[in-house]
């Protein structure tokens, strides 16, 4: 997986975000708590969804469309959409925090909570952390811990639409108490595992967890 097709993901704003995170771009030295302020420090607040990734956009239909969840799991699961879609569905409203500085507030979401996924694929005692793998190449990982979060989907549905293609359409994950790049777009499959394995922009500088409130933005933070 690394190696030559990483090459071919390597664009402008990849080496840009990597310059940002070696020279720790956008750090205020500020903390705050939900509780007390709805914006994490650095951030500012935006109307529109701007549209973030890698300039790959990979064109799954639903039809097409499979979710492979393995590893340190009792049950591996194989769905297609029809099967994804018929396991028990949630909703959610949730904000947006993305590590280049823009954060949007009520997105209203709808898909599979990542507790229902758990539910139904029983990860073994050992698994301990979890990494998502996408159509474009991207990869992410979280402790299952973060990815257990309550709020946390896979999301096919967005404003009562399907979600958009340049947004991860047809299913991405959403983990809102973690910065945006958590959240893998064009979900392909999710591997459990017993040890940590860094993604594509935490091998670039950027933190292994990620949480807005203590500005986790890069690896050292
Ligand atoms: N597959 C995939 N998922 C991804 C990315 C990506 O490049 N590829 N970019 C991440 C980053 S850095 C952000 S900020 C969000 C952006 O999601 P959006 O384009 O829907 O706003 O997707 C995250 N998930
Ligand atoms: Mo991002």
């Amino acid at each position: 997986m690394a190696g030559e097709s990483d090459q071919k993901l390597e664009s402008r704003l990849t080496r840009t975000k990597q310059r940002w995170a070696r020279e720790g771009r956008f750090l205020t030295g500020k903390t705050s708590r939900p509780e007390e302020q709805r914006l994490p420090p650095g951030q500012h607040l935006t109307k529109d969804w701007p549209v973030l990734d890698l300039g790959v956009l990979p064109q799954i239909s639903r039809e097409r469309w499979r979710l492979d969840v393995y590893g340190a799991v009792e049950h591996p699961i194989f769905w297609d959409f029809l099967e994804f879609t018929a396991q028990p569905q949630a909703k959610s409203v949730s904000d947006i925090h993305c590590v280049t500085t823009w954060s949007r507030y009520d997105n209203q979401w709808e898909g599979l909570a990542t507790r229902d996924l758990l539910d139904a694929c029983q990860p073994r005692i050992e698994a301990r952390h979890v990494v998502l793998h996408s159509h474009d190449g991207y990869t992410t990982n979280l402790t299952l811990e973060d990815f257990a979060a309550e709020d946390a989907l896979l999301e096919h549905g967005w404003s009562g639409m399907p979600l958009e293609a340049e947004h991860g359409g047809p299913v991405r994950l959403v983990v809102p108490h973690l910065y945006f790049w958590k959240s893998a777009k064009w979900l392909r499959s999710i591997e459990f595992l017993a040890e940590d394995a860094s993604g594509y922009w935490e091998v670039r500088g950027y933190h292994n967890r990620g949480d807005p409130w203590e500005e986790q933005r890069y690896s050292g933070d």
